[in-house]
């Protein structure tokens, strides 16, 4: 092509962004950005150029894309308050995993015969601490889901304020069914690889859906072997007697319904007197239950992948845990157990009429339909207890009716940030009362929430917890990654 042609694809390029770029700039001057974050559309053009390559470098990875459009259609206020976020190539570098790490888990099974799943820990950025994040083990684990969940992470950790960075990591090993054996030569075998990427001052992994206390015992105890080092700071989320933390078995749940309840507090209420609906009945559905009844709420749902139950007199917790916790059983089994609770086989809780919703199971496990059911129910109030659990549609119906919601990012931080106040429980060798723990997860949540709350009204979207935690988040990442130089 001749100088001429080139000459005048650059001009129609040009001719077009700077199009973009008016178009953008009027909608952001007209509407304070109301547009774009309740489109769940990336129209500043910077971001958009980072959603572009994000799309061609990480082709069929949807939830990735998902997360990614949530974040990028949030943070153009923030962009053209601040230029300097322009430069630096700080989004390119952001959307970019720092280390991704794929590995083969082979391992025996009780019938003697070798199994092969696939490991993953995704380190994504560490420009606030070491990279911290759960485990995930599920026959849905893909390359895909780690990372999407590492890039939240990444912003949930910084919220809390304690200098952690973001990581994710995985398996598609499948917990359900296998006997303690298998599950403890699983771990094994999965530490065996991941020992040499983690350390308490590079990466340290937690629970997540199918890692509980067992999973990580077990992994404990294999990455001490592999090390010769009783390093305790490795891994949080560790039993009580051997360096773990009181309320971190609480605090995922339990800090959600803090969360929920300081978003119900700036309208004059509380979660006393409030109707719920949970979804799951792992880790986080619990002590969400748990913790929404000790505030003098209801419980009326719980769910697992089978279906849901229904118990009109409120979830009986102490059941919910002796059928999960000790017995493993399916949810089905607490409705056989309890007189008056009712099973629906195949389906989700969200047609119930409640006050507050609580998603506390997987991702996208709450579409457009069921928002609308809450919405017609009467819901007020939406806190994501598991990540990423609504659709962007479900996101929108919510806003639009003027629901208070609060993206998992913020509503779910209190788990990693007790795993933080854990860390620092190891290194100095100290041990806090459960009391102590609990108050102070208390203090971070309504941080979290203030900070959220605040960041969103001083760009003028009052009330919008989305945009408040991408903004507040990222502030914090971009600045020290600007700090740190280019790596
Ligand atoms: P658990 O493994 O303890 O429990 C997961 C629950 O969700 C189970 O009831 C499970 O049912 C249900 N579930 C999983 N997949 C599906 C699905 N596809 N459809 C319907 N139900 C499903 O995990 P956690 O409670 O720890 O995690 C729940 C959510 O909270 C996840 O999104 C996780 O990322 C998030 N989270 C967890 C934190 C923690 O500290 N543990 C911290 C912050 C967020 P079944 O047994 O049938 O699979
Ligand atoms: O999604 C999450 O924040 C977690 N699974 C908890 C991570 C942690 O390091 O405690």
């Amino acid at each position: 092509m001749g100088f001429v042609g080139k000459f005048l694809i650059c001009c129609v390029h040009f001719a077009v962004r700077g199009w973009d770029f008016a178009v953008w700039a009027s909608t952001i001057k007209g509407s304070n950005g109301k547009e774009m974050q309740r489109k769940g559309k990336i129209v500043h053009p910077i971001a958009e150029k980072a959603y572009e390559d994000v799309l061609r470098r990480n082709p069929a990875e949807p939830e990735f894309h998902q997360a990614m459009e949530e974040f990028l259609g949030s943070i153009g206020p923030v962009l053209e308050k601040h230029p300097e976020y322009y430069d630096h190539a700080l989004l390119e570098r952001l959307v970019e995993p720092e280390r991704q790490i794929i590995f083969r888990v082979p391992w025996i099974d009780d019938a003697g015969k070798c199994v092969v799943n696939r490991g993953y820990r995704v380190e994504f950025n560490s420009a606030l601490g070491p990279y911290k994040g759960g485990l995930r083990f599920h026959h849905t684990v893909n390359r895909n889901i780690i990372k999407f969940l590492g890039f939240e992470q990444i912003f949930k950790n910084a919220l809390t304020g304690q200098g952690i960075g973001g990581g994710k990591g995985g398996s598609d090993f499948d917990p359900h069914g296998k006997s303690d054996n298998e599950v403890m030569r699983f771990c094994q075998a999965f530490m065996a690889e991941l020992y040499r990427h983690i350390g308490q001052f590079t990466d340290v992994p937690a629970g997540d859906i199918g890692v509980g206390g067992r999973e990580i015992g077990y992994l404990f105890g294999q990455y001490k072997r592999l090390t010769n080092r009783f390093e305790a700071g490795v891994l949080t989320g560790k039993g009580l007697g051997w360096g773990g933390s009181l309320a971190r078995t609480e605090a995922t749940g339990y800090g959600t319904v803090m969360f929920a309840n300081s978003m119900l507090a700036r309208r004059g209420e509380s979660m006393d007197g409030q109707t719920v609906a949970i979804s799951g009945s792992g880790n986080v559905a619990i002590y969400a239950a748990e913790y929404a009844q000790k505030l003098g709420a209801k419980v009326v749902t719980v769910s697992d992948s089978s279906g849901w139950v229904f118990d009109e007199d409120g979830i009986d917790v102490a059941l919910l845990k002796q059928v999960k916790e000790v017995d493993r059983a399916r949810i089905s089994v607490y409705a056989q157990r309890k007189s008056g609770a009712v099973f629906t086989a195949g389906a989700r809780p969200w047609s119930v009429p409640v006050t507050v919703a609580l998603p506390c199971a997987t991702q996208n496990e709450l579409d457009d339909t069921d928002a609308l059911a809450l919405i017609r129910g009467g819901v007020k109030c939406v806190a994501e207890g598991a990540n990423m659990p609504s659709t962007p549609a479900a996101i929108e119906h919510f806003q639009n009716a003027g629901v208070l919601f609060a993206p998992g990012k913020a509503a779910n931080a209190g788990g990693v940030a007790t795993s933080a106040l854990e860390m620092e429980q190891n290194a100095s060798r100290c041990r806090w009362s459960f009391d102590e723990t609990a108050a102070k997860l208390e203090r971070i949540m309504k941080d979290i929430h203030d900070g959220c709350a605040a960041t969103a009204a001083e760009y003028g979207e009052d009330g919008n917890y989305v945009m408040g935690a991408n903004i507040l988040g990222f502030t914090r990442v971009a600045d020290a990654m600007i700090a740190q130089g280019f790596i």
